[in-house]
Order: structure tokens, then sequence, then C-alpha cells
């Protein structure tokens, strides 16, 4: 039977009488049922990547393109007067995670299966995910985000698992997501839940009731944790992860014949962040209950599991009070104590303690003194860990640190994303790219005229179809022909949004005396603000009051816009990046671990914006600095600021007409009459007497720097040769490379475990 019939059968009516959701629902299932026959044969050793995130996005076309079955179903449904895209639009995207660190996670399970790694996700299945943002009078406000389905790409299980908080104990349920393989085979996302979860607890915006345990475990991620009860939620959440996570991986191992003295053999176990770390202490619990030594288990626990750490911000370090582990997780509390004390006989140092003189229990920490690895996620990154941050700790474990520079999967960030451009590269250099990332280079030899205006109508397409799309969504007016100067992300005073919108402002305050920019510009913003993160939502109402008065008015609108888009997502970004002409990546320098935004822009041909921080460092060094615009004070500079604590913002608000201009703009009567003045003021406050992440420092470069990358837009083959280098270059960042990195370094699955050529073999 052809794929027409076959869906014509699965949807038990003709495709052209079918609605959009009901082929999308048609297809899930048609999807679905091949990706299980496609499942993995078990090898030996297995990686499971354990995360409290997993921000998947919609999973219908990825897995269209790594079966290979995208351009028969486009073609099917055309045939039938349906169009792929308005399908896609029918799926609702999981909400699963927050930002960089989750979206990595899925990254990371793509490459995995495409590169047939015996491995596995594990993690939760929030019901509400993550809060859908909502603009209401210029203000951010957090609403439930139900995604699930009566059908959906969550498989239930047979499997369940007890797990005990103090006096009370919860069973679990399994839900699996299959994790297609690019032209190979699938590997499984396993989010585990609770049956009891109760959506009607839920009342107005995201409130409901913190303490009603089994009612609200996986309601959804990360709750406000700016409350006691908040922050033992998610003490809740993490231990109800790493118990199911850590006897399913026992229960696997041992049907697979390991007796658990050799579960290194069997099992590598990547802790993402300090958010699963109590699977340390847990499996030395299980272990135990098993018959295992406890120093047996301590050694063995040491050579299964492996840290990743994404931040420098001392702030987002989980430190819990071991009270509120004694209450939530007290079979964990003896364990670490035992941890800590076996740490302090050897070490005097105070910094590498476990349980701090406050009685704080240092996540990390665990995790360094009884890991076997820990990386950083981008060269610079690393190398602050190594000499600043984890200095203590890399003087006595040298040989545990390792960087692994982040990556992206080309199969959603580009051959989902950007239809155009992967279709121009196919026709030039091939398709063998699409399998072999190093080839991609190969695009970077056309740069005749000819070339180079096609790749620039590709863009201008597809800034056609962003506004398009902000049209149809949202009702935003955007010009099309002007530059798209972009900044996605979560907000954070330390990614300075801030700054940008300072910028912002001056454009408007020139164009208002009658400077005129050559080409148009059109600001993107897109960002949500932790709910309970005072300032960053006072910058998103910065944000939306100048949208309204800069777009509002008939002088300034036709040169300058400024665009927040609402609900920023993946489903967002997938429409955002293809249309980039500049990206910004313009973090206080040493503070952003990596960045992967900055490789997706890079990929579709946006020019980056940046400091030289994170994963931008890697970026420069790899397009040249004629490719990129790099501003701002180094990393060591902005390390000294800190140390000597000697930065004034006040003093560059003196120092500098158009900062002062900005800055007072902020409190100024046009924005107060649109504006809210406690928010407008206490940001005005922030900035001028503390800048803890040095906005002021570096805003007179970064001005001059992106005068200097509009100036060189009006050169347009000029730029395009720019556009070109940075997609021919960003094959460095595809996350198979770094997957391959993390095998070789730290998993050590061989071909045999892997299963990799037996299957190579199946899947031709
Ligand atoms: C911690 C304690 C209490 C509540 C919440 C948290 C929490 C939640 C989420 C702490 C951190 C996160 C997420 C961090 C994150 O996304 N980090 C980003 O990771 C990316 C992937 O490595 C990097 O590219 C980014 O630079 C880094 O910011």
């Amino acid at each position: 039977m052809n794929f027409a019939e076959n869906l014509k059968k699965q949807c038990g009516k003709e495709i052209s009488q079918c609605s959009n959701h009901e082929l999308y629902e048609a297809l899930l299932a048609l999807v679905q049922k091949e990706a299980i026959c496609r499942e993995s044969r078990e090898g030996k050793k297995k990686i499971y990547y354990i995360s409290a995130e997993f921000l998947i996005g919609k999973l219908l076309s990825n897995n269209l393109i790594n079966l290979g079955w995208y351009d028969e179903v486009r073609d099917v449904l055309a045939a039938n007067g349906k169009n792929i895209c308005e399908v896609e639009e029918a799926e609702p995207e999981p909400s699963l995670g927050n930002g960089g660190l989750g979206r990595l996670a899925a990254c990371f399970l793509d490459s995995m299966a495409g590169l047939g790694l015996n491995g596995a996700g594990i993690g939760l299945n929030y019901h509400l995910g993550l809060f859908k943002q909502e603009f209401k009078d210029e203000l951010q406000k957090e609403m439930p985000n139900p995604w699930i389905e009566e059908k959906s790409w969550l498989i239930r299980r047979d499997v369940s698992y007890p797990v005990q908080f103090g006096r009370l104990t919860v069973h679990s349920r399994l839900y699996d997501i299959a994790v297609t393989g690019y032209r190979n085979r699938t590997d499984w996302l396993h989010l585990f839940d609770v049956e009891s979860v109760d959506e009607g607890i839920v009342g107005e915006g995201i409130s409901f009731d913190k303490d009603d345990i089994a009612k609200n475990l996986t309601l959804f991620l990360y709750p406000d944790d700016s409350d006691e009860a908040g922050r033992k939620l998610r003490i809740y959440q993490q231990y109800f992860m790493v118990s199911n996570g850590a006897q399913m991986i026992l229960d696997e191992c041992v049907k697979k014949g390991c007796t658990l003295h050799d579960l290194p053999d069997y099992a590598v176990i990547q802790i993402n962040d300090t958010h699963p770390s109590m699977i340390i202490p847990e499996l030395i619990r299980l272990l135990t209950m098993r018959g295992i030594g406890f120093d047996e288990a301590v050694e063995i626990v040491k050579k299964t599991c492996a840290y990743t750490n994404h931040t420098i911000l001392a702030e987002a370090l989980e430190k819990w009070p071991i009270a509120y582990l004694k209450e939530v997780v007290p079979q964990l509390v003896p364990i670490i104590e035992i941890l800590d004390d076996r740490i302090r006989r050897r070490h005097d140092k105070e910094s590498v303690a476990i349980i701090d003189r406050e009685d704080r229990v240092h996540m990390a920490n665990m995790d360094i003194h009884y890991g076997f690895s820990v990386n950083g996620v981008a060269y610079l990154h690393t190398e602050i860990l190594k000499n600043t941050e984890l200095k203590d700790f890399y003087e006595l474990y040298p040989e545990k640190f390792n960087n692994k520079t982040n990556g992206i999967t080309f199969r959603r960030w580009l051959l989902h994303c950007n239809h155009p451009l992967a279709d121009y590269i196919t026709g030039k250099i091939g398709a063998g790219y699409k399998k072999d990332v190093k080839e991609l280079e190969k695009i970077g030899k056309f740069d005749d005229e000819a070339s180079l205006r096609q790749l620039l109508e590709i863009k201008h397409q597809n800034k056609r179809m962003l506004k398009r799309y902000l049209m149809e969504t949202q009702g935003i007016e955007i010009d099309e022909n002007s530059i798209f100067d972009i900044q996605i992300k979560r907000l954070h005073e330390y990614k300075r949004q801030q700054m940008n919108v300072l910028y912002v402002i001056h454009k408007y305050l020139e164009i208002k005396k009658g400077k005129l920019p050559t080409t148009p510009i059109t600001v993107i913003f897109g960002a949500k603000a932790a709910p309970a993160y005072v300032i960053a939502k006072d910058i998103i109402h910065l944000i939306l009051c100048l949208e309204k008065l800069v777009n509002g008015d008939p002088k300034v609108n036709p040169y300058l816009r400024v665009v927040m888009v609402e609900n920023y997502n993946v489903t967002e970004a997938e429409k955002l990046i293809p249309a980039c002409d500049i990206s910004e990546q313009i973090s206080l320098a040493s503070k952003e671990a990596s960045g992967t935004g900055n490789m997706k822009f890079m990929l579709n041909g946006a020019v980056t914006l940046g400091t030289m921080d994170g994963a931008n460092v890697e970026i420069a060094d790899l397009v040249g600095e004629e490719n990129i615009y790099i501003f701002g004070e180094s990393s060591e500079t902005v390390i000294e600021h800190y140390e000597k604590a000697d930065y004034v913002s006040k003093d560059y608000y003196e120092k500098n007409e158009d900062i002062k201009e900005a800055v007072d703009f902020i409190i100024g009567e046009e924005l107060m009459k649109i504006g809210r003045k406690e928010n407008l003021q206490r940001l005005y406050d922030e900035l001028m007497n503390k800048d803890w992440f040095m906005t002021l420092l570096d805003y007179e470069d970064y001005a001059r720097v992106r005068e200097q990358a509009y100036a060189d837009y009006e050169d347009r083959l000029g730029w395009a040769k720019k556009m070109l280098v940075n997609i021919s270059k960003a094959g460095f960042f595809s996350s198979d490379r770094t997957i391959e990195e993390y095998n070789r370094d730290i998993w050590k699955l061989n071909g045999e475990d892997s299963r990799k050529e037996a299957d190579e073999k199946i899947m031709k």
C-alpha cells in the first residue's frame, strides 16, 4: 500500500475531507508505529541523559525528516489540497524546558539517536509545562500551558516505581516519547509522572496549592521558587525524577546481566546541571539496599556519574538547606552527611565542602567529588571554571575537567526551519552535508555575485514569511525591507536586553531629531521572565512601552519598529531565526556559559553582534573578525571589576551624554504616559545605583559597533559574503560533533555497545 492510501486509511476518510488537526493525529499515529518498529536493540553499555528539562519543540516535522518521509508526506498532502505547514501548526508545542539547557538536552537526544548511540533521556512529564506568556497592559502575565491532548506523542508504559518522601509514598507512571534517529534507530525519552496529578487545583494564572504534593508534583516546570513551599516542591520534583531514574537504570542493567558490582560497564549517567544531582546519594542508597557495601557503592557511583555545569552565576548554583532535605528526603541525609564527612577529613578548604557552615548542601560540589567527569559547555566557560569559579576543585582533580562546546541539531535548525536555505545548499554541494556536517564548509566557495544574490533572496523570502506570520498570529506589522535585528532568549540582566533597549531609545531620539537611518531597522525581542524576577519583568514592561511609543509614532515608524513577540518558544524561534540579519549575543563577558541561539543564527546566515563570551569566542575564531561584530570588555577585565568591586555605573552615566539621555528617558514623560511609574522607576534606579551586570560599562562600544554593522549592511554583496562565511563555518556547532566528543571522552560506548555498525546496515 502506498503512503497516500495508508494515510487515508488512518484518517478513515478522504485526505481532502480531513481537518488539519485530524491529519496531524493520523500522521502522529503512523510516525509512532514506524518509530516503534525502529526501536533500538539494547547494547551492553548505555548512556542515560538525566535532565529536569527537555525542550523538544513540536515533533511531527522533525520525525518526518528523521524517518526520511518528509517530502512524500508534503506531496501527498499537497495533492489533496493540504499544506504541510498548516498541519504542523495543529500540533501543540510541549513546553518542558526554560531555555538553553533544556533545548540542549533535546538536541543531544536527536544526535544520540542519529549517531546510533545506545542512549535514553530521563525527565519529568510536566502537564502544564512552563507557563505561557501573555501581555496585558504592557506587563507579562503567566498562564498555564496545557499541551497534552488526548492523542499525543506520549506512550503510556506499564512501568511504575514507588518513591518515598518522608511519610508519603507516591507511585510513578512512565510515559515514553520516541526519539527518531536521522536515518537511524529510535531511542526513548522517558518521562515520569504521577497519576494523582490534578489540574483542577490550579487557581488564577499559575497559582496552586504548593503543599499538596500528590496533586501538584508534575503539574508545572519550576514553579515559582520565591517562597519556601515553591523551593521545597522543586526538591520533591528533583527527587521524584532521580529516584525513578535510578530504579529504572538498575532494573535495566540487571536484566542485561549486570551484577551491580559492574554497573559502570552497563551505565553512564550524564547529570545535566545540578537539578538531578540527588541521583548520587539515591544510587548509593539503592545499591546498599541491594546488598552492596557502602564503600563499594560509593566507588561504583563515582565511576558511573558525570556532571555538566551550565552556569557561572553563583546565584544559580543550587544550595539546598539540609532542613529541607530532612523533611522531603530524610533517607538521603545520612548518606550526604557521610559523603561530606569524607571530604572534610581529606581536605580542609571550606570551599570544597558539600555541607557548608550554614547547613546548606552544595549540589555541584557533591557532583564534582563523587562523579568522574566535570565539563563546561564552551571553551571560555570551561577555562573560567578551571581558573576561577571551580579553581579549588580543579587543583584537586585536574583529570576530571574537560570542555564540551555545545552544539545544535542541524535537522531542526536548518533542514526543518529553513527549507529554502537547505535546498539552496543541497543544490550547490549535494545532500552529503546532512549526514556529515563537515561538508557544509564547501558552500563557502560559492561567493560569486550570482550566488550571493541568491542567498540574499532567500533571506528576503524568510523575512517576508516572518512578516506574514507576525501579522497573522500577533497582528504586528513589520517592513520586510528593514534590517531584522533580533534578540531572543530568556530575560536575564546578564544577557543585557536592557542594553539593547537603551540603544533603541537612542535611535528613537536620533530619528526624532531628524537623523534618519539609511535602511529602516526592526528590533525584535522574544523573552520570558521568571515569574518572581522583578527587574526582568520591569525590562519587559519597558520594551512593551517602547513598542507602543515607537510603532505608534508616524514620524518614527517608517525608520524604526520594535517588536516583542509574545510567548517566545521553540516554534517562534524556528520562524524568527531564518529571517534574522543581526543576531544579538550581548551578555556581559564571562556570564553566558555558551549560548546556543548564537549557533542557530549563524547557521541561518545571520551575522553576530556580540561580546567575547561563551561560544561567541569560538564563532569569532571560526569566521574571522571581518565576519562578526565584537565589542565590549573582556572576561578578564570583567572578572577583575568584580574582584575589586570598582564598577560604578553612575560614572558612565555622567561621562556619556547619549547614555544619560537614554537612561533618563526611561522615567521621562513619553514613557511615563504609557507605562507604570513603579516599574520604570525601579529599573532606572537599578541601572543608576547597581547595574550588577555592567550595562553602562559596555554601552558606548556597543552603540559604536552596532552603527558599524548597520553601515556595512548597506553594501549588500559584502554583507552576503559575511552571511556565507557564517553558514559555511557553522558545521563545528553540530550537536553530532558535541555528542561524538562526549562519547569519545566521557561515555565511551564502543561500536558494539551502541550497535552503530549493525544498525547502519539495517537502516540502509
Ligand atoms: C535553579 C534553582 C532553582 C530554580 C531554578 C533553577 C534553574 C533553572 C534553570 C537554574 C538554571 C536553569 C537553566 C540554565 C540554563 O539554561 N543555562 C544555559 O545552558 C545553556 C546550555 O548549556 C547555555 O548555552 C547557556 O549559556 C546557559 O545559560
